[in-house]
C-alpha cells in the first residue's frame, strides 16, 4: 500500500477534520478532494490528529475496533474493520446527561469494552494471548458522530476521521471473560424504554476478543503496541441507532451488567 500524499497534505487533511469535529459542521468525505489518499496515508492522518491532541493535554487512554459486525457494515456498505484511538476527554459517565449540541449526527452503539492488564501485541496475536491480557470487560456505549455529510464515507476517509469517535461510556459494572462465553452474551439496547436494537456478542467478528487480536495485529503494522491499562471498545454489535435531544437509552449484557445515557 504506497503513500500517495506529503506530510504537508497529511496535516492539511488533519487540519480539515479538526476544524469540522471543533465546529460540528458535516463536511465532504476526505477522497471526494483528495481522491490519491489511500489507507495507510489516513492512518497517518489519524496519528497526526492524535499526536496534536496529544499535544494540547490530551490522554490516550485506549483504542476502538469498528466495522466489526454484519449490522454495522452492511449499515454502513463497507466490509473490513478499522482502528481509532480513544481519548481521556471522550469518556462521559453511565448515568449521565450528555450535551449533544456539539455534535453532528450522533447515534449509539452497544458494545463490550476490554481492559489490559497486560500488553498485547501482533503479529499473529490469537484470542488465547488477548484472554491472558485482560483484567476484565464492561458494558459499553460508544457514541459515534461522523463528520462527513450525510454519514457517507469510504474507508479512507472514515479512518481519517478515527472512525467516527467523539464519546464514549462505560457501564459501572466489570467481570472477568474467564467463565464466561463471549459469543453467547445476549445484548439489548432499548431507546426511550423500547427495545431498539438486540444482538450478542458473537455479531462481532465471532467473538469479541477477536476484535481485540485484530486490533494488535493492525498496531503491530504501524509499529505499536495495546498497552496495559488500555480501553479497548471491540466495535458496534448491532446497527448504530440515531439520537435525538431528549432520548434515553439502556444497555443490558447478560452477566455483565448495564448502563444507562439521556441525551440533551
Ligand atoms: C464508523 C465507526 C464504526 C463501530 O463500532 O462499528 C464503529 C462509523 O460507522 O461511523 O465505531
Ligand atoms: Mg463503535
Amino acid at each position: 500500500m504506497a503513500t500517495a500524499l506529503n506530510s504537508k497534505t497529511i496535516e492539511e487533511v488533519a487540519d480539515i477534520l479538526e476544524r469540522a469535529r471543533r465546529e460540528a459542521v458535516a463536511i465532504a468525505k476526505v477522497t471526494n478532494d483528495y481522491p490519491d489518499l489511500t489507507l495507510e496515508d489516513a492512518f497517518t492522518v489519524q496519528k497526526t490528529i492524535r499526536e496534536r491532541r496529544i499535544r494540547e493535554g490530551r490522554r490516550l487512554v485506549g483504542f476502538k475496533m469498528g466495522l466489526t459486525s454484519f449490522a454495522k457494515m452492511k449499515q454502513m456498505g463497507l466490509n473490513s474493520p478499522v482502528s481509532g484511538f480513544l481519548l481521556e476527554d471522550f469518556a462521559v459517565l453511565e448515568g449521565s446527561d450528555v450535551g449533544i449540541e456539539d455534535l453532528i449526527h450522533p447515534k449509539v452503539e452497544p458494545e463490550i469494552a476490554f481492559v489490559t492488564k497486560a500488553p498485547i501485541s501482533g503479529p499473529g496475536c490469537m484470542v488465547s494471548a488477548v484472554l491472558a491480557a485482560t483484567d476484565f470487560i464492561m458494558p459499553a456505549i460508544e457514541i459515534i458522530d461522523s463528520r462527513f455529510e450525510g454519514y457517507k464515507f469510504d474507508l479512507p476517509s472514515v479512518v481519517a476521521d478515527n472512525c467516527s469517535s467523539a464519546r464514549f461510556a462505560l457501564g459501572a459494572s466489570a467481570a472477568s471473560p474467564v467463565g464466561l462465553d463471549l459469543r453467547t452474551l445476549g445484548v439489548v439496547l432499548e431507546k426511550n424504554g423500547a427495545v431498539a436494537a438486540c444482538g450478542a456478542g458473537a455479531a462481532v467478528l465471532g467473538n469479541p476478543a477477536a476484535s481485540v487480536a485484530a486490533l494488535a495485529n493492525q498496531l503491530h503494522a504501524q509499529g505499536e503496541v495495546i498497552p496495559a491499562g488500555a480501553v479497548i471498545l471491540t466495535g458496534g454489535i448491532t446497527e448504530a441507532i440515531t439520537i435525538s435531544p431528549g432520548d434515553s437509552f439502556r444497555l443490558s449484557i447478560h452477566g455483565l451488567g448495564g448502563l444507562s445515557l439521556r441525551f440533551h
